[in-house]
């Protein structure tokens, strides 16, 4: 070789790359996606006040529906949020109807960690508030959000009556995938308690204000679409986790 002129089909040092984690990937996939439906991405402080975090949510103080959500208090009185509820009613306290939003964040919980529980994970709350918005269009979006989400076709929506404080009535979403039923939602239409409670008006005809609210956990999306079957995994450090993505 020519002294100065540099060889450039020599072997050269392979230069590592950097990896996306896969929550990073997974809420990414899921911000495509329901943008493309027309939602806006809404946010919220991670430490919360019990005003968001619960009472506006019509979970009173002292009522046994607060332990479905154990949680980390802090000194002064505030709270590690539990869940992504909190971003619905500071969205709807500074919007005016018809909203269409969804709102990824970190949540917190007082609680042991097995493979399926982190004492910190991540949600997705979903909110769509018009007119005539039902439980239908709840089946329809979800229907559209995970055949998208996990590229496949047949994938079928169910809703099963169950309860949160802030809806009513209150379902569980399932979906029927590979050939078995998966809890992954909960889910209702917004209790007219909460609008009211917003000065929205719920009540036809001068309001009729009405729609539809979600949240699921956005490691369990993660744990389905790449076959992790431990959520610890993805908050340790090992590095042989984070380069397979
Ligand atoms: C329900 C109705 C609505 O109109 C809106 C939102 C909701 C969801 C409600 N805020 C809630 O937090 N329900 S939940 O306690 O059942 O949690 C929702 C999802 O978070 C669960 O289905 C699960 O996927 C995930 N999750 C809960 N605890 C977890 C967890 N993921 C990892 N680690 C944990 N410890």
């Amino acid at each position: 070789m020519n002294k100065g002129k540099i060889d450039v089909t020599a072997p050269g040092k392979k230069v590592e790359q950097g990896h996306l984690h896969p929550l990073t990937l997974v809420q990414r996939k899921i911000i495509d996606i329901f943008s493309s439906m027309g939602f806006e991405i809404a946010e919220g402080p991670e430490v919360e006040t019990e005003y968001y975090n619960f009472d506006a949510l019509n979970i009173p103080k002292n009522h046994p529906s607060r332990d479905l959500w154990d949680t980390f208090w802090l000194k002064d009185g505030r709270l590690l949020r539990t869940h992504t509820s909190p971003v619905q009613i500071r969205y709807m306290e500074a919007n005016q109807p018809p909203f269409r939003i969804i709102a990824p964040g970190r949540v917190f919980r007082y609680e042991a960690t097995d493979a399926t529980h982190e004492a910190q994970f991540y949600q997705l709350e979903g909110l769509m508030v018009g007119k005539n918005i039902t439980l239908a269009n709840l089946k329809a979006v979800m229907e559209v959000f995970f055949q998208k989400f996990f590229r496949e076709k047949d994938i079928k929506v169910r809703l099963r009556p169950s309860f949160f404080p802030f809806v009513e009535p209150g379902v569980e979403v399932d979906i029927w995938f590979k050939g078995k039923w998966m809890e992954i939602a909960g889910a209702g239409m917004v209790h007219p308690k909460v609008l009211e409670n917003l000065k929205i008006d719920p009540r036809p005809p001068a309001g009729g204000w009405q729609g539809f609210a979600f949240g699921m956990g956005i490691d369990r999306l993660m744990m389905i679409k790449y076959k992790i079957d431990d959520v610890r995994l993805s908050y340790g450090s090992d590095l042989r986790f984070i380069k397979q993505f």
